[in-house]
């Protein structure tokens, strides 16, 4: 620059003009590119302030009639004062200093609802000003706070001497989809709770907000039941060992929900159920060769008053363990095959009426099932076969649409009939091989298809489904949050030195 000037004053005003333009973009991308997903409402100002760990801290504003503190939020204070300072603790690294020295994030919240579960409903709305010495983060609800804190953790960084900052801001922002999930398979391989709850943790990262708990399967049972322990003493990869007990059920939604995360279970019947017959014998159906049973077993058997006390009693734990109003009750994938070859099977079939049409029998099972659900005062979620196989579909609330094709075109089918949809197709990350596109990802709208508003109100939300075939807790994290890939891969993990 020096050398420019004096040789030529006009072209060095221009290069000033030049150089902080640089220096301004530079800025507002680093700042634009730090938030992710990038909220609704997002304005990035150069001017900073610097950030002490011994002079930050948190602070809400509560009701001038109640003393009580928010247990949801004293918790988020400390895991994001790590977070934002990594080395320090909250509360033991924190002096009380001079008025001007100290920086107050200030919460205040409409609604004081610490207590309960984050829910479906639940607002994640937030506003978040960052000026000299404060900033305010105001939400309708204690799970939009936890949003906001987590915006904020990601609005601050380190220069070059190791000093923090953030720089000026206002933020607004609010979920486009009120459902964010993602399904774990603990069947396939059985994940340690470890990785459950490392997983919850990254979830928080990126404001995900459902846990789709897809806890049993064909290969193995882990779900430990109090009123049927021997689902998985007979059903687990190990009795012991590989298994979730009520406590470890219970630690992991009481992490889900400081994270402002709903646990979704699924007891997936009346297909995928292979390990269920191993503790409980007359559930699934014995397969005939030749007119005499093979020694095999298929679904669930829908004929037998028994299948539906058990599965009666055992929903009714699952209600009460899980405290989330929706139950996911599977439908997916039944093979017919077995149900076919047995002749108590068909004789049940032509008492029915039903012919040999095998999804009637289905339709027949699933809509007990669904029954059951509702009297326990939960509502079920199933897969999109449910849907497709059915006439009779009044009776369903939420389906999920995983088949690849044109997926677009059977959640316009299923919000034409009134039901609301759960999008899972289009991010399959379980798969290995090297089709992976973030881009391609990032870039599905879930409303492209013709329809009413009302009809894309029903759209809810989407799911990134992680299948277990090829997933245990070596590979989980690499898969779901940054697949090999030499393109685009954000990955909040690495951000916050947590996972690797
Ligand atoms: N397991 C269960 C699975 C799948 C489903 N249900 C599945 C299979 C193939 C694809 C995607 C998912 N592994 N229980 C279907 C919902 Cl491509």
């Amino acid at each position: 620059m020096k050398v420019m000037c004096s040789v030529n004053p006009g072209h060095c005003i221009l290069m000033k003009y030049i150089f902080l333009l640089l220096i301004i973009i530079h800025l507002g991308l680093n700042t634009a590119e730090s938030v992710w997903p990038l909220p609704q409402i997002f304005i990035p100002s150069p001017e900073r302030y610097q950030l002490k760990p011994q002079s930050f801290s948190f602070g809400y504003r509560r009701y001038l009639d109640t003393k009580h503190s928010c247990s949801v939020l004293d918790a988020a204070f400390k895991r994001y004062f790590s977070i934002l300072f990594p080395g320090y603790t909250y509360g033991n690294d924190t002096l009380q200093l001079s008025e001007n020295e100290v920086f107050t994030l200030t919460i205040s919240l409409d609604r004081h609802d610490c207590e309960g579960y984050p829910n479906q409903d639940s607002s994640e709305r937030y506003k978040l000003s960052v000026s000299a010495g404060q900033a305010s983060l105001n939400a309708e609800t204690v799970w939009g706070s936890l949003r906001g804190l987590e915006t904020f953790s990601q609005l601050v960084y380190q220069d070059d001497f190791g000093s923090y900052y953030i720089n000026k801001t206002e933020i607004e922002d609010y979920p486009q989809f009120n459902y964010r999930g993602i399904l774990l398979d603990t069947s396939r391989h059985y994940l340690p709770v470890q990785a459950i709850l490392k997983t919850l943790d990254a979830m928080a990262y990126s404001k995900f907000n459902v846990f789709h708990w897809h806890l049993v399967d064909d290969p193995s049972f882990p779900y430990q039941s109090h009123k049927f322990p021997d689902l998985s003493n007979k059903g687990a990869f190990h009795p012991v060992t590989h298994i979730y007990t009520q406590s470890d059920v219970r630690r992991v939604i009481s992490y889900a929900r400081m994270r402002g995360i709903r646990v979704l279970p699924e007891f997936d019947s009346p297909g995928h159920t292979k390990s269920w017959g191993k503790g409980q014998s007359e559930l699934l159906t014995p397969c005939y060769r030749g007119g005499t049973p093979s020694g095999t077993f298929g679904p669930v058997n829908p004929t037998l008053p028994s299948t539906y006390q058990f599965m009666a009693s055992l929903l009714k734990e699952v209600a009460s363990v899980f405290p989330d109003p929706y139950i996911h009750l599977g439908g997916d994938e039944v093979d017919f095959s077995c149900w076919r070859s047995n002749p108590y099977i068909r004789a049940f079939m032509h008492k029915m009426g039903f012919g040999l049409d095998f999804s009637k029998l289905e339709a027949y099972y699933i809509e007990k099932i669904v029954n059951i659900t509702s009297v326990l005062r939960k509502t079920s979620i199933v897969w999109q076969d449910v849907f497709d196989y059915h006439e009779r579909r009044w009776f369903l609330s939420v389906v999920e649409v995983w088949k690849q094709g044109c997926y677009l075109c059977e959640v316009r089918r299923v919000v034409k009939a009134g039901l609301r949809v759960i999008l899972a197709s289009p991010w399959y990350l379980d798969q290995p091989g090297p089709t992976h596109n973030w881009a391609r990802y990032y870039n599905v709208w879930p409303l492209a298809f013709k329809g009413t508003e009302k009809q894309k109100s029903l759209v809810i939300g989407g799911e990134v489904c992680m299948w277990g075939e090829y997933v245990d807790a070596t590979n989980l994290s690499p898969r779901l949050w940054c697949v090999r890939s030499k393109h685009l891969c954000k990955n909040k993990i690495l951000l916050k030195n947590v996972l690797v």
